[in-house]
């Protein structure tokens, strides 16, 4: 048990795989679930998901697993649940993301990543909500992760690591969520630090440089989870259209209101891809 100020990831001659094996055995030992197939991180938009995908086994809150960090939103939570599809595959939901803005360090932002890998999981899905640069793109439409643009001057491995980063957003996947929807349109998620939006300036530079999607948290996870040998499904929920893209400024609200009438149809997308994978 750990809290924001006592975390064993913290210690900078730590071992964050040896961390995340510990929280992996915590998981088994409170879920009573010894190996899971697949995991999933659901972000904003996403968090209906997880009723759909099959039936809970367990619930534990993300505060009695090694490494993880207490919410930032006080009386928020941050949960993990072990559910069974109805094909039989164990599913590990992360409801526990740690952001890089919350600067703690990017071990606690990955640490439910490699715990992940460490539960036995070969599939990362990684979701979440994020501005769009398409002038095509409405609110509250999914789009998959084609590739990423890593802007926020930090990296998720330590030492000399050099990890290939190529088909990161693993194509034999995208290919099997196309095969549910073949709507499904795909573009580069663009990773800033946040937590404030971009300017109508950096969302010009994020597009000439190739970005489509802006977002605080996917491309770190996807880094880890390709070092820990996971393949990755990475979905963005456009939630708003990048600041300057769309003529009226930014509303908390409004992410918020396109998030929720999109909720019933993403998950429901969600739940069905990750039963084909
Ligand atoms: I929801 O417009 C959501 N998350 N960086 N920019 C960035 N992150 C986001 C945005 C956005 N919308």
């Amino acid at each position: 048990m750990t809290d924001i100020h006592d975390n064993p990831l913290d210690a900078p001659d730590a071992d964050p795989s040896a961390i995340a094996a510990e929280a992996a055995a915590d998981i088994a030992r409170l879920t009573g679930v010894e190996k899971h197939d697949i995991a999933l991180t659901l972000g904003s938009g996403w968090g209906k998901a997880a009723e759909l995908i099959g039936e809970t086994v367990a619930t534990i809150p993300a505060t009695e697993v090694t490494g993880f960090s207490k919410p930032a939103l006080e009386g928020h939570v941050g949960t993990l649940r072990s559910i069974r599809t109805p094909g039989g595959k164990n599913v590990l939901v992360i409801g526990a993301r740690t952001h890089y803005y919350e600067g703690h360090g990017v071990r606690r932002v990955v640490h439910s990543v490699r715990t992940a890998a460490a539960t036995g999981a070969k599939v990362m899905v990684l979701t979440n909500g994020a501005g769009g640069i398409r002038e095509t793109w409405k609110p509250g439409q999914p789009v998959l992760i084609s590739d990423h643009l890593n802007l926020t001057a930090d990296s998720p491995l330590e030492g000399a690591t050099f990890v290939d980063l190529t088909d990161l957003y693993s194509k034999r996947l995208r290919e099997i969520a196309r095969s549910i929807d073949p709507s499904l349109d795909e573009g580069v998620y663009t990773q800033f630090r946040g937590p404030h939006y971009e300017t109508p300036a950096e969302v010009q530079m994020a597009k000439a440089i190739g970005g489509h999607i802006v977002g605080m948290s996917t491309a770190l996870e996807a880094i880890a989870a390709r070092e820990a040998g996971m393949e990755i499904l990475g979905f963005s929920l456009i939630t708003n259209l990048a600041a300057g893209i769309q003529q009226t400024p930014l509303s908390h609200g409004e992410v918020i209101e396109a998030g929720k009438a999109a909720e019933p149809v993403i998950s429901a997308l969600l739940a069905r891809v990750v039963e084909a994978l």
